[in-house]
């Protein structure tokens, strides 16, 4: 047996194939950091929701909203994995309870500032894993990370967990994200190394 040398307890068989484990935690996103404005800052969840009303919430609303922690590694489709993140703030699934959708929503998009977006499935979205996140191992999200709010899907890519979220849409056909409609895997499993949309097969679907 050998040890896995460079972190905690038991990382070997926490990095998916194909990726390295990296110390600390490097920041990654496209274009710039956007400044948090928060009098102009608001959250919506709109699209086929149950009521037909977009469901808004401001920064201060943040605060009286469900909360949980979760622990998990996050990794990059370009390879990188950063382990050990505890994430503090939102269930994705509280958001459905407050803001229920409508019964044909099948899909989600997630919406960034800037346009950024990455879609998801459901039942990815309703992971139990998947939170909206104001806090990291205890503090604040930095604003490279994400402030005021991230998307964290843990058990998908990175591209797949929006930093600086601003909108959820649901959706009742899916339709391919930001990094998606440029090449990368509609899914992203990086468990089944889901990197690239040259790979997906018909069911993992979704037009452009
Ligand atoms: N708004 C936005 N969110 C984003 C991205 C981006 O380009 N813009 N990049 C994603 C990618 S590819 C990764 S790997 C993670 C990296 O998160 P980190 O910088 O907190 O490590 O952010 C994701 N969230
Ligand atoms: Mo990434």
């Amino acid at each position: 047996m050998t040890e896995e040398p460079s972190s905690g307890v038991g990382t070997a068989d926490r990095i998916p194939p194909g990726q390295r484990h990296v110390p600390g935690w490097p920041v990654s996103h496209y274009g710039p950091v956007p400044r948090f404005r928060p009098e102009r800052w608001n959250l919506r969840v709109f699209g086929a929701t149950a009521s037909g009303r977009t469901h808004e919430w401001v920064f201060d609303d943040l605060a009286g909203l469900p909360r949980t922690t979760v622990l998990a590694d996050l990794h990059c489709a370009t390879g990188p994995t950063s382990t050990d993140h505890e994430w503090y703030g939102i269930p994705a699934t509280a958001v459905l309870d407050l803001a229920p959708p409508a019964p044909g929503v099948t899909h989600i998009m997630a919406w960034a500032e800037y346009g950024y977006s990455a879609n998801l499935r459901l039942s990815d979205f309703t992971s139990p894993h998947t939170l909206l996140a104001t806090h990291h191992n205890g503090e604040p999200l930095t604003a490279e990370h994400g402030f005021p709010l991230r998307l964290v899907v843990p058990h998908l890519y990175g591209y797949k967990s929006p930093k600086w979220l601003r909108g959820i849409e649901y959706m009742t056909a899916d339709r391919r994200g930001f990094w998606e409609e440029r090449g990368y895997h509609n899914i992203a499993d990086p468990w089944k190394q889901q990197r690239y949309s040259y790979q997906e097969e018909e069911a993992d679907g979704a037009a452009s």
